[in-house]
């Protein structure tokens, strides 16, 4: 994409209303506009972010025999009075009246809805288990919407729902999505750690909520030190074998939100050296809570000895749109975003530091062209804007890899290639630079 073509509003001035390091960016970067509080449009900068996050969420979940469907943002109420959660869920809910004086809503979260779909399909335990999963848009009408797209009143979750004969089974979908949220997390280069945590307004007794560390977090957590050193991405994983003692690895240190913690257990179970306290950011939530919603929604199937028992259930939610905001504020500098290579908008930025110069537009075309050919996502400043305001903006938007051309190197036969975490700098030939950013 060429710079010049390019839809990317970005901010000299630092606006005004964002408290956080990842709004102050998302906005400078031209990567979102709000539309009204806490609700967002986003531009092509940060639309392509989120479309990376929700790739590696998607090859995780799927990977996990999550299967992918897609259920409306619109719900009627009827089901939510069956549930008992329309009066429950009060002012956050966004409620909405249709032309025949029906009532609907804006949708907070899906468990009644897939559990009327998978009621009104599956009837024995022949069928079980069933993992089903949807990327797509939530309202919440929070009363503080804040940090931009971290606490939005829009928002876009990945939320699975599991189905099974018994806990034991439901344990098993449980396990599943936990090794598959480590590893999703994982990939874009946070640490996530699980912790147990309160249950809230989805219900049930077994949840864990992931958290990674950052001072801007809004919740206050406790844990062993232990669990920031294990390398989740280190081995393959088999989604058919048992993942009870990876499961059992994360589980047995303390990890605690500030909801259930316990200082004094925190002392008996950490040693002083090992002891982390420090704030986080949600990333991720799941449940366990049995028949909660199956039982009053009526989802029940027939079990081998000719019974009839209601379905044991569990969600399990990421937040995509959180996470833009999240993996900011765990990567970035005083210059701009650091991103992580697997959901940069672009891997490279190719600076032309003289774009009048035959010379400079020459090389700048042919690596361009070669780039893009090979399929890296390249981003070619081909404006005429001055050398400083040119790498003060890419800083500003992140892109791991910063290729220069200038007049002086391409007389020497060099450019220089910039990496953005760390800022090394390297002089070397145009087919070196191509070698390394193809290879
Ligand atoms: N139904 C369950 C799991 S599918 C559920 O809704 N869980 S949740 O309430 O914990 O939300 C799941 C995830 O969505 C959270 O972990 C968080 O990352 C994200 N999320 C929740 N509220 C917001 C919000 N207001 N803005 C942005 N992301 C949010």
């Amino acid at each position: 994409m060429r710079l010049t073509r390019y839809f990317l509003p970005v901010l000299k001035e630092t606006p005004a209303e964002a408290q956080i390091v990842s709004h102050r960016l998302m906005l400078r970067a031209g990567m979102i506009r709000q539309a009204s509080a806490g609700i967002y449009s986003w531009l092509p900068l940060g639309f392509r972010v989120l479309k990376n996050i929700e790739r590696i969420v998607r090859e995780e979940q799927d990977a996990a025999g999550c299967q992918e469907i897609l259920m409306p943002t619109i719900q009627s109420a009827d089901l939510w009075k069956q549930s008992g959660r329309y009066e429950d869920y009060g002012k956050e809910m966004l409620r909405i009246e249709d032309r025949h004086g029906r009532e609907m809503l804006y949708g907070p979260t899906n468990e009644e809805l897939i559990t009327d779909i998978f009621k009104s399909a599956v009837r024995s335990y022949r069928d079980l288990p069933k993992l089903l999963y949807h990327i797509q848009w939530k309202f919440r009408d929070e009363v503080r919407p804040r940090f931009g797209v971290m606490r939005g009143r829009e928002f876009l979750m990945k939320d699975s729902y599991s189905f099974d004969l018994d806990y034991d089974a439901a344990r098993i979908a449980y396990n599943k999505m936990f090794v598959s949220y480590l590893r999703t997390f994982a990939r874009m280069d946070l640490k996530a750690i699980p912790m147990e945590a309160e249950t809230g307004p989805i219900g049930g007794n077994l949840s864990h909520e992931f958290i990674i560390l950052a001072d801007t977090g809004e919740t206050e957590v406790f844990c062993h030190g232990d669990l920031l050193d294990y390398d989740v991405l280190a081995e393959d994983m088999d989604y058919d074998g048992d993942l009870s003692p990876i499961v059992d690895y994360w589980t047995k240190y303390y990890a605690r939100t500030d909801d259930k913690h316990e200082a004094a257990a925190f002392e008996a179970e950490v040693p002083e050296g090992r002891r982390v306290q420090q704030r986080g950011i949600e990333v991720g939530h799941i449940f366990y809570f049995g028949d909660k919603y199956s039982e009053p929604l009526g989802a029940v199937v027939t079990t081998p000895d000719d019974k009839q028992v209601a379905v044991h259930m569990g969600s399990y939610g990421i937040g995509v749109s959180r996470l833009v905001g999240a993996i900011i504020e765990a990567s970035h500098d005083d210059a701009g975003i650091i991103w992580p290579e697997a959901v940069a908008p672009f891997k490279v930025g190719l600076i032309n530091l003289k774009a009048d110069d035959g010379k400079c537009k020459g090389v700048c075309e042919d690596i361009y062209d070669r780039l893009r050919t090979a399929g890296v996502e390249v981003l070619y400043d081909d404006s005429e804007e001055r050398s400083g305001a040119k790498f003060a903006e890419m800083d500003l938007i992140g892109l791991p890899w910063q290729l220069v051309v200038g007049p002086r190197g391409i007389k020497q036969g060099v450019v220089e290639l910039k990496r953005r975490r760390g800022g090394d700098k390297q002089e070397l030939s145009a087919e070196s630079a191509l070698s390394r950013l193809t290879g």
